[in-house]
């Protein structure tokens, strides 16, 4: 015998008489204003949405533990890093560029937005799929977004937008080259790579500083779909990715990471022949190999895709002790715009939502702001400093972070270093990472966007930026793309 049914309730928890008629003047006659349940009904629905993320819009994401299996003490005193410990993690996966509703088979880097709920609060390691990026000052961003996504005027997608600002910004060649490789089609999120990308700064318990890189090595294997397979599946399944993982969840099928990391002593910087706060480079591993740290394991779906995937509020700024950011022009202005974004999205007191609530207790001074739900015993002071036993700042457990810096305030490209320059690490991933396989499907997506772009100036500096990145490749293009096209078949019929 099942249980009968609850009775439905409005939003106030009184009970309603149907989900089915309206309130009217009779069974034929007007609907009368004083239908507070319909109305709760509309207008509520009419507020389901909150903006979406102005970038990474469409994703998917789990939670999870990641477990220390290594000792890298030596270089950091992070609680979350320490050898045997277990963290519950939150990570979700995303593409860049398309809305909410695009497909998550378009070629682009993938989000790797990776949460570590520590004893010392939230630690938020948000990484893509790609140890690089586009640009490295935080300041074109916005630029860049734009000259991905639409035109202004008539709302689409446009070859000639994109490439003139990538031929205008030579230092993206590095990621643009990785993009339109394999790596821009993962076959699914659990198949790819994750990295912090940028460079980060680790304390040990004796103070002392290293700069780390944090590679998140997939016991999936990296596969990537053919560009062909990705177009299909746009159209016959938009949400592969997110369906991929959430059944191989729901299977016991549980995805994992191994996490590396590559350690520079903090005085290398300075000589090092790449700028190491360039987030257009890498180190290569021969500099600083990779080394240990333990295994992340996605375990559980989100019972709520809304609650607790939507209104995720990852961000750079949430470092905890042994661990902080570094001078890497990118990661400042991500810092900042993070936690802009989430009270913008999601509220003022985004924190205060389980999915970003740390598992730390937090014992600050704000208080009040919409929706603010917890609240502080009326004896907690609400200012600093106070004479009432509230919580005091202590120096020794912050980020603990540092570095030297001086000069005029000026607005200038950083300084090179030895082998700094905008396409000698491009032109070492054509040639000797990717695979002849992977080169060959690298000619024919270039050949195909370069027959997209419409503005010869636009095409012409586009075959000047592959040269530099490769003479040879550089020559191909220009050659097959003056090859006349395949006559098209007649139609079959
Ligand atoms: Fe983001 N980025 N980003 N980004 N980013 C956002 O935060 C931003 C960059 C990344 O699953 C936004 O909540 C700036 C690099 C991921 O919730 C926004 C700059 C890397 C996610 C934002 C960058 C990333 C975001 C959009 C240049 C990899 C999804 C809405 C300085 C290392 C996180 C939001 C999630 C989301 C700003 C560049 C990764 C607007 C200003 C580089 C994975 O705040």
């Amino acid at each position: 015998m099942t249980d009968a049914p609850r009775p439905t309730t409005s939003q106030s928890g009184a009970p309603v008489a149907s989900d089915a008629h309206s309130l009217t003047v009779g069974p034929d006659g007007p609907t009368v204003l004083h239908d507070r349940y319909l109305v709760e009904k509309l207008a509520q629905f009419n507020r389901e949405r909150i903006p979406e993320r102005v970038v990474h819009a469409k994703g998917g994401g789990a939670f999870g533990s990641f477990e220390v299996t290594a000792d890298v003490s030596a270089y950091t005193r992070a609680a979350v890093f320490q050898p045997g410990t277990s963290t519950q993690t939150l990570l979700r996966f995303s593409s860049v560029a398309g809305e909410q509703g695009s497909p998550d088979t378009w070629r682009d880097p993938r989000g790797f937005a990776l949460r570590f709920y520590t004893t010392e609060g939230n630690y938020d390691l948000v990484g893509n799929n790609t140890p690089v990026f586009f640009l490295r000052d935080g300041i074109k961003f916005p630029d860049f977004i734009r000259s991905q996504k639409r035109l202004p005027g008539s709302g689409l997608r446009d070859s000639d937008m994109q490439w003139d600002f990538w031929t205008l910004s030579p230092e993206s060649a590095h990621q643009v080259t990785w993009l339109m490789g394999d790596r821009g089609l993962p076959r699914s999120w659990r198949q790819m790579q994750g990295y912090g990308s940028h460079t980060y700064q680790w304390i040990n318990a004796e103070g002392e500083r290293f700069w780390v890189k944090y590679h998140f090595q997939s016991r999936q294997g990296v596969h990537a779909l053919t560009p062909e397979q990705a177009e299909q599946l746009a159209g016959s399944d938009a949400d592969l990715h997110r369906r991929d993982l959430h059944d191989a969840i729901e299977r016991g099928d549980l995805p994992q990471w191994d996490l590396k990391v590559q350690v520079m002593p903090y005085e290398d910087a300075k000589s090092y022949r790449f700028n190491p706060f360039d987030l257009t480079k890498v180190w290569p591993h021969a500099d600083y190999p990779l080394i240990d740290v333990g295994v992340l394991t996605l375990e559980q779906n989100p019972e709520n895709f809304f609650a607790q995937v939507e209104q995720a509020a990852f961000s750079p700024a949430n470092t905890v002790p042994g661990i902080d950011l570094s001078p890497d022009k990118m990661l400042m202005a991500r810092a900042f715009s993070y936690p802009d974004a989430h009270r913008y999205r999601v509220g003022t007191n985004y924190n205060d939502l389980p999915v970003n609530r740390p598992l730390a207790p937090v014992a600050d001074y704000t208080q009040d702001g919409a929706a603010r739900h917890s609240f502080k015993p009326a004896s907690a002071p609400v200012y600093a400093p106070n004479s009432v036993g509230g919580p005091v700042a202590d120096p020794a457990a912050a980020g603990s972070g540092s570095w030297e810096s001086d000069g005029d305030l000026v607005r200038a490209a950083a300084t090179l270093h030895s082998e700094d320059d905008d396409f000698g690490q491009a032109g070492t991933l054509y040639r000797e990472v990717f695979d002849d396989g992977e080169r060959g499907r690298f000619h024919e997506t270039l050949i195909g966007q370069a027959a997209a772009i419409t503005r010869d100036d636009v095409r012409e500096r586009f075959f000047q930026y592959w040269a530099n990145v490769d003479a040879g490749l550089g020559a191909l293009l220009r050659e097959r793309h003056s090859q006349p096209a395949e006559p098209e078949l007649a139609e079959q019929h």
